[in-house]
């Protein structure tokens, strides 16, 4: 029987209805670690935006008198995790969240969404590319994969970046912003996969997984909903970094044993018992 209190993260993304991402993945999944997961949601999707057509309804205007009455239940969190944001108007909504209810302990963690491959998605501009650095300044645990890693640290793309000097350099520059760790993740080489961990003192590790499959919708969604549990939970970076990974790489390979379509993301579902086994384990 549990006795120790239970821990509570506010994950602020979106709620997209199909295609296993954002706030439909990190509910189980951080559920399943047993920390009570409370959703904030920033738009309604049908379905992801991978898919060539899907309803899309902004939450900006709502987000606000969605959360004051939290203010109201004097709710607190251990973890805030903040996903995909749409505009500096988002972006500077959620500051707000973190500045009402982050108390001293509560930890941080953003996925700066701005890019892949080399490209940033449309909707960040110049503007939302300011506020997301503000955000990242203030946050405890930074998840950029190497496009958004890059636009943070305003390093030029390389995709071939995996050389671990130039990683911590880049990672450095990011932690310069004013943030705690970092985690570089999804960089490919060969047929490896790795993270890049950098810690707020220096410390720096790469770690590597094989590539288990084609790259799938919502799987950095999976993984840092895997860190943000983790994160509250105290457990160390490196051991979470790789928790996560293999979590993904896992997840990856029934999706594709079972033929799902990338853009479906990962069947995780499966896992989910195992991995709730991994945390009672835990404590
Ligand atoms: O998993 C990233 C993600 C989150 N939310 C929405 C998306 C995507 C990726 O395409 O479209 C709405």
């Amino acid at each position: 029987m549990k006795t120790e209190k239970q821990k509570r993260i506010a994950v602020i993304n979106d709620f997209s209805g199909f295609g296993r991402c954002s706030l439909t993945v990190s509910l189980p999944i951080i559920s399943a670690a047993g920390i009570q997961c409370c959703a904030v949601p920033t738009a309604v999707l049908s379905n992801h935006t991978g898919y060539e057509d899907y309803f899309f309804d902004d939450y900006t205007d709502k987000m606000e008198a969605y959360f004051s009455k939290w203010e109201k239940l004097g709710l607190t969190f251990d973890g805030i995790y903040v996903g995909f944001l749409g505009s500096s108007r988002q972006t500077e909504i959620v500051e707000r969240f973190i500045a009402r209810f982050a108390g001293k302990d509560t930890v941080v963690i953003t996925d700066p969404v701005m890019g892949d491959d080399g490209k940033t998605y449309a909707t960040l501009t110049a503007e939302h590319c300011r506020s997301l650095k503000k955000l990242v300044s203030i946050s405890d645990i930074i998840t950029p994969n190497l496009t958004e890693a890059c636009i943070l640290a305003s390093y030029p793309y390389n995709p071939r970046i995996s050389d671990e000097f130039e990683l911590f350099q880049l990672a450095g520059r990011i932690a310069r912003l004013g943030g705690g760790r970092v985690v570089i993740t999804g960089l490919e080489k060969g047929n490896d996969i790795s993270n890049f961990i950098y810690d707020s003192d220096g410390e720096h590790r790469l770690i590597s997984n094989r590539n288990a499959g084609s790259r799938r919708a919502g799987t950095g969604d999976v993984f840092s909903s895997i860190i943000a549990a983790d994160a509250v939970l105290g457990i160390p970076l490196e051991e979470s970094v790789k928790r996560a990974a293999d979590f993904v790489a896992e997840a990856i390979t029934i999706s594709e044993a079972q033929g799902v379509p990338a853009q479906d993301g990962v069947c995780f579902e499966y896992l989910l018992g195992e991995l709730a086994d991994s945390y009672r384990k835990e404590k």
